[in-house]
């Protein structure tokens, strides 16, 4: 069976829809680190749409740590399809955007190479919360990370995405190739102002004259980015050349409903960007209404979710959603969470609560409970622990905000209800082992208080507040002693 390329891309079925340009005839114009499945599914879309009237965008595409990417796409000249799937069917779309796939670790002079090219005017990355190499609770540097500690070390050798940016930008300043934009389209609260300052921190570190040099030249526009992308399958991939008589190793797949909001900050102005908004962009002055929003409302009822979801024995996201003690549970979540947020332009809340849950009942396109549950550590300060402070600075009930969190209490220590071990994936899981071995189950808040202690998930303050400290520890001694089901049935059903 033949593979998608510039060459077979003739013979796909007319279903298909293809680029509008010529793939061969688009500059490049954007390096984007970490071409993972969200970034091809979310804004390459934004960009292959205005590439027929404006060719100066092309993307670079950067993987940081395998050569995957590279795999899946460069054999196939950087195409691939995006597949959206609902209870409506499936609609596929080839992608050309991506004209260049690098692997950072064996091209760097070109990856430098690139953010140095006077053509270059924009960097934007998909690298996961936890590819900063941050405190998640305070959003600094972490210069203790054995990634940056060897960054700095080896500035010439960069292996972190902080590094990459540092070593990247610093070219540019020595080419005098001029300003640039770093938009961050990572689910970081306030995303560009944390990427700012991780890049200026570690800048400094390596040269006085080249924080300066960035202060003065890049912009870091804050974003917020929506669409659920869960990991392709091999099912996927088997349906597409099924329905394609091709195979696309570059394949996503995604929901319909898709969304990007960017704070207008580029470099040079609206001239030296790609015209996002003709392609359903939303350009505003401040994106932290909508980039709150969606972390506490989407991201903070997933990870909620996810861990319960996960304990009470369901492994995708439209079953957990489907139950009705859930919907409870997360209409209880967003009560709180949704109390916390700033006033909202233009935006129904109770739409966009239900809008939501319909998401997340696309049983066309499962979404594992492990996936999400992943990376926690990196994850509860901006989902469920930012909203929980507020929550209690107003004296607030906490009851929904504080379930989620034991939930994640149980789930990290590894082992599921029925005794069958969790695969735990966390920068930290290593740490939740030792603190669960060392805690036991003969006392259930041992664990807690263990976990409780770990400063760049909690900081100092959520552990020393009783009030915190209760509610957590009261539901993490239900689940532990009934189970979550139990749980479900006394209290949500
Ligand atoms: C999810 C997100 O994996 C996760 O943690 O919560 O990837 C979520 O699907 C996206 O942010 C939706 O925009």
């Amino acid at each position: 069976m033949n593979r998608l390329s510039l060459a077979t891309m003739a013979s796909l079925p007319a279903t298909v829809a293809r680029p509008a340009y010529d793939p061969r005839s688009i500059s490049i114009g954007t390096v984007h680190l970490g071409i993972g499945a969200f970034h091809r599914a979310h804004q390459a879309l934004f960009t292959d749409g205005l590439l027929s009237r404006d060719p100066r965008w092309g993307i670079c595409g950067v993987s940081l740590q395998t050569t995957t990417a590279r795999e899946q796409l460069a054999p196939q000249d950087g195409l691939y399809t995006i597949a959206l799937k609902s209870a409506a069917g499936v609609e596929r779309r080839v992608v050309g955007a991506l004209r260049e796939v690098l692997f950072a670790g064996d091209q760097k002079d070109a990856v430098i190479a690139r953010i140095a090219a006077p053509g270059t005017k924009i960097i934007t990355l998909t690298v996961t919360e936890k590819g900063y190499c941050h405190d998640p609770a305070t959003g600094r540097l972490n210069a203790a990370h054995p990634g940056i500690a060897h960054d700095l070390a080896h500035s010439g050798e960069p292996t972190t995405a902080p590094g990459w940016l540092v070593a990247g930008l610093r070219a540019r300043m020595a080419a005098g190739a001029g300003a640039i934009t770093v938009v961050c389209c990572d689910n970081l609260p306030h995303n560009g102002r944390v990427v700012a300052g991780i890049v200026g921190e570690f800048a400094a570190r390596v040269e006085a004259g080249l924080a300066a040099w960035i202060a003065a030249n890049v912009r870091f526009p804050g974003t917020m980015v929506d669409r659920i992308v869960p990991a392709t399958t091999p099912a996927d991939r088997a349906a597409f050349a099924a329905d394609c008589g091709m195979t696309d190793e570059g394949l996503v797949v995604a929901e319909p409903f898709i969304q990007w909001v960017i704070e207008d900050d580029f470099a040079g102005g609206a001239g030296n960007r790609p015209r996002w908004e003709d392609t359903g962009a939303q350009l505003v002055a401040d994106v932290a209404p909508f980039e709150l929003m969606k972390l506490r409302m989407l991201n903070g009822s997933h990870s909620a979710m996810a861990y319960l979801g996960y304990l009470a024995g369901y492994d995708f996201i439209y079953q957990v959603s489907a139950d009705p003690r859930f919907q409870r549970l997360v209409n209880g979540l967003w009560d709180e969470s949704g109390a916390t947020l700033p006033p909202l332009p233009g935006i129904d809340i109770g739409a966009y609560r239900r809008d939501l849950l319909a998401r997340y009942q696309n049983a066309a396109l499962p979404h594992k409970t492990w996936q999400i549950a992943m990376d926690g550590s990196q994850k509860l300060p901006q989902r469920l622990l930012h909203p929980a402070r507020e929550r209690l600075q107003a004296d607030a009930s906490i009851a929904h905000l504080a379930l989620a969190v034991a939930g994640w209490m149980r789930y990290v220590g590894g082992v599921d209800e029925r005794g069958a071990a969790i695969d735990v994936r966390d920068p930290l899981a290593a740490q939740f082992k030792a603190i669960c071995a060392n805690a036991g189950n003969a006392d259930p808040d041992a664990r807690v208080r263990g976990l409780l202690a770990l400063a760049p998930i909690f900081g100092d303050d959520l552990p020393a507040d009783p009030r915190f400290v209760e509610a957590v520890a009261g539901w993490h001694r239900k689940l532990a002693r009934d189970g979550v089901q139990a749980v479900l049935n006394t209290h949500f059903a």
